[in-house]
């Protein structure tokens, strides 16, 4: 009896589960509890970390579950590297479903760096107007650059942020190129700071920007170990096959 066990939070892993309702699956989709409020899902859902990979193992066995497929961002790299290790001690199946990292096309102004540390190091320097696109949870390392005017995005509202000159939207995705080019616009950007997310949920930014003639600090995605990987719902389906699950249409 399949079981299966999808990590979410992001839009490839919405469209899987809509697939697996519909075919009638047994699953259950896991959200960190990153947010207040996570968009519902048509299965059944688990909220909050699983308490390190131990722990997961065990929920893989005292959950009987079948299979995981690992749909988290690429930017989750602790959730990925813990589901890798976890279905290997209990000896269940894992396959990713993730999504091509983002690569520049012609007139495109991108200037790469390897993490965040690299990041904060190429913007040293007299004060900008940046677009810091990246969310809140890694917003503490680019206090050490309090010169810059910063445009930040994020989920939820929150009280205190750690760069003093900022104006704040609450917003979550997906996001269309008109709001963020207007969104560029009226902050004046010079610059957008972006995680190589992939996927079409955040790429507006980077189409508004080539469209402003704004260069990208684009932040490379963490390396993870090596897994099966699969990037669209069809291929996810196909291997579920493969393994023994009955796709009743
Ligand atoms: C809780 C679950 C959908 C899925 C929406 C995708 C697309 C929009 C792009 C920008 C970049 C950012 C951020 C972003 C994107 C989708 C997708 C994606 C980036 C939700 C969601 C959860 C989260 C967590 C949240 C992080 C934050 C990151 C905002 C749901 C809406 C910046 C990543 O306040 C916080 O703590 C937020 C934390 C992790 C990264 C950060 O460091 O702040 N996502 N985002 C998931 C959980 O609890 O398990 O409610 O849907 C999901 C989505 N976020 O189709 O509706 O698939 O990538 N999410 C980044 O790429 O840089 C926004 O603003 O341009
Ligand atoms: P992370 O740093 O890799 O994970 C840190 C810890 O959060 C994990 O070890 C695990 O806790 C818990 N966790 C993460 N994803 C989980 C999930 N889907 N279900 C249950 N627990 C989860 O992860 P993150 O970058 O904070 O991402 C958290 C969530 O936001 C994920 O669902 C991800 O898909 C989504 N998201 C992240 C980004 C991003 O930029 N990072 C962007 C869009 C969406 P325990 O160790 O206690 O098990």
């Amino acid at each position: 009896m399949p079981n299966l066990l999808i990590l979410g939070g992001t839009t490839e892993a919405n469209a899987l589960a809509k697939e697996i309702a519909y075919q009638g699956i047994n699953a259950t989709y896991s959200y960190a509890g990153r947010v207040t409020e996570p968009r519902p899902q048509p299965l059944p859902v688990r909220v909050g970390g699983f308490g390190g990979m131990m722990a997961l193992e065990q929920y893989l066995r005292d959950h009987s579950v079948s299979h995981v497929i690992d749909a988290t961002h690429p930017f989750a790299a602790r959730m990925s590297s813990n589901a890798i290790a976890a279905c290997h001690r209990a000896e269940v199946p894992l396959a990713a479903l993730t999504r091509p990292a983002w690569s520049p096309q012609p007139g495109d102004r991108w200037q790469r760096v390897p993490d965040f540390a690299g990041a904060v190091a190429a913007l040293q320097g007299p004060a900008k107007r940046i677009f810091l696109a990246v969310g809140r949870m890694h917003l503490e390392e680019f206090a050490a650059l309090p010169q810059h005017h910063y445009l930040l995005r994020v989920v939820d509202d929150a009280e205190s942020l750690p760069l003093p000159r900022r104006k704040v939207v609450v917003s979550r995705g997906p996001f269309t190129v008109e709001n963020d080019r207007a969104l560029i616009e009226s902050h004046q950007s010079d610059l957008v700071v972006s995680k190589n997310a992939g996927g079409s949920g955040a790429r507006a930014k980077l189409d508004a920007a080539r469209a402003l003639g704004i260069p990208v600090l684009m932040i490379d995605r963490p390396i993870l170990p090596k897994r099966t990987e699969f990037s669209s719902v069809p291929q996810v389906l196909e291997w579920l096959a493969h393994s023994g699950v009955n796709l009743g249409v």
